[in-house]
């Protein structure tokens, strides 16, 4: 349908056009063709010149705030209060503070778990359903100054994000929006309430990364002595366009989690894994907090409106809070490795929750489970045996004159660069040739993501006995896409394009070896 373009786009375009063009993204207005670059002098170098505009983006395109989300991959939970001495997942509300008192806590000991695993940032349960504040709050008497814990001084949110900040890690916030103390839950002045703690959060404690607002809501409780059920409409009881928008004001670089985004989505389970196919768009106006769709949740939407990949948050133990009858049963190195291939390798991230016990640190047995994921991840991803290949493409953007859309762009490790075709050709294939043999049994793919999610099919083929045999196929890609595979040895690999509405940007295809020690 776009092979016969008009005449006028291979000639001469005003650099106004051209902008404009850009700008408004026309879709379907390919611009096949090399184009010069018109310049309001003539020049000498006019000719020499040649320049193609990148492909238009295609559906919601993520924001900067998302693009840097999506960099991080794998961060870590923190669930850690009152329950952690009363052995609940739960608390009811009308919980002594004085029973939250952590032998020996150690902040540091926790973030130094955490970055050893690999983990980029850090979300602490500030305030889970309970009510129980591990800040002193000035809203409420509910809270760690009541505790016997460092004299009624503590403060653990001040304590773990000072910890992430001196090993680098980025510090997130759960605020329960559920809270089984507070005598005016179900009331207004509750939500009043909720949004003075979130400002102390994230005024007091540095920068947020990601603010994660939970969907269980509603059911009995203390409620300040009533003990009764109480339930909220969960579209209109926390005006929630507006709480957002708190955060916007105090933290414009949060990312903000719920069932419905705005920034980040459920990915509707806590097992850890996303959909196989797994899509970062979603129309999030089917969605509210606490009210999910979790098949949808898990697969995202196509076509959908906005731009809202998925986290998956999964605990380390069977339970969120640490009890001691579980402590053989941490899940092992190799189920963790599992989760990242589900989570991460999907186009979501991982967030692996890590209780601390009675004393205020990580468990051993969990400390020892995360180092071994983290030497297998490592051992697998350390070398690219795609290094020093030599890629070429059925079609190249812009002809091959233009670098920034070059086959060889999926080699340089870098997200920002990125192989384009032009845009007639949707299916386009891409050959590495490793001008050795190499063995492998990894492929990591990514899109080029402010392009938008493009591509809806591909297929991995590997060259042996003088013909390409085809090793795997997949749908979504996104941020990544990690393919696993029997072992194989070959000297050449393509990629296919199998499927998508517009030509695909693609800007890694890497190729790994895990190592198979069970
Ligand atoms: C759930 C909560 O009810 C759990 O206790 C935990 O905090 C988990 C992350 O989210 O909805
Ligand atoms: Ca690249």
């Amino acid at each position: 349908m776009k092979r016969n373009q008009p005449e006028i786009y291979k000639h001469f375009i005003s650099a106004g056009l051209f902008a404009v063009l850009i700008i408004t993204g026309l879709p379907g207005l390919a611009l096949r063709t090399v184009i010069t670059c018109a310049q309001s002098k003539p020049s000498r170098q006019t000719s020499s010149v040649r320049k193609v505009a990148p492909p238009a983006t295609y559906g919601p395109a993520p924001s900067p705030r998302q693009l840097r989300w999506h960099e991080l991959e794998f961060y870590g939970f923190v669930h850690f209060t009152i329950n952690t001495f009363t052995d609940k997942e739960w608390g009811y509300g009308d919980e002594d503070p004085a029973l939250f008192n952590p032998a020996d806590f150690d902040a540091e000991q926790i973030v130094r778990t955490a970055k050893a695993a690999g983990m980029k940032g850090l979300i602490l349960t500030a305030k889970h359903h309970d009510g129980f504040c591990l800040w002193p709050s000035k809203f409420t008497e509910h809270s760690v100054k009541h505790s016997p814990w460092r004299g009624g001084h503590g403060d653990v949110v001040k304590e773990i994000s000072a910890a992430c900040r001196k090993f680098g890690l980025k510090f997130g916030v759960y605020l329960s929006p559920w809270d089984r103390n507070r005598k005016d839950y179900g009331q207004p002045s509750y939500v009043t309430y909720f949004r003075n703690q979130l400002k102390e959060l994230l005024t007091n404690y540095g920068p947020i990364f990601e603010v994660f607002f939970d969907g269980a809501n509603g059911g009995d409780g203390f409620y300040g002595g009533a003990r009764e059920v109480r339930r909220i409409d969960r579209e209109t009881f926390y005006d929630w366009p507006a709480t957002w928008q708190l955060v916007r004001e105090l933290q414009p670089d949060a990312s903000l989690f719920s069932d419905a985004g705005p920034d980040v989505r459920w990915v509707g389970n806590e097992r850890g894994v996303a959909g196989e196919t797994c899509w970062a768009t979603l129309n999030k106006d089917d969605f509210v907090p606490g009210r999910a769709d979790q098949a949808r949740l898990n697969r995202g939407d196509r076509p959908g409106n906005s731009w809202v990949p998925a986290e998956c948050d999964v605990s380390i133990r069977p339970g969120w809070f640490y009890h001691a009858q579980e402590d053989a049963k941490v899940r092992s190195a190799q189920n963790l490795v599992d989760l990242y291939y589900s989570s991460v390798g999907r186009g979501a991230s991982l967030l692996i929750n890590l209780p601390p016990d009675r004393r205020g640190r990580i468990h051993d047995n969990d400390v020892q489970a995360l180092r071994e994921f983290r030497r297998i991840l490592d051992l697998t991803f350390a070398k690219d045996l795609a290094e020093g290949a030599k890629a070429s493409a059925g079609s190249v953007r812009g002809g091959g004159l233009d670098q920034r859309f070059l086959p060889r762009n999926v080699l340089d490790n870098r997200r920002n660069t990125y192989w384009a075709s032009d845009d007639q050709v949707t299916t386009p294939e891409l050959v590495l040739d490793l001008k050795r043999e190499a063995s492998f049994n990894v492929i990591r793919l990514r899109e080029y993501l402010p392009l938008g999610q493009r591509v809806e099919g591909f297929a991995l083929d590997v060259w042996r006995d003088r013909k390409w045999i085809e090793v795997a196929t997949g749908t979504s890609i996104g941020n990544c896409r990690l393919v696993r595979v029997s072992p194989v040895t070959t000297s050449k690999v393509r990629l296919r394009i199998t499927r998508s509405p517009v030509s695909p940007a693609i800007s890694e295809l890497a190729l790994f070896l895990e190592p198979k020690e069970r």
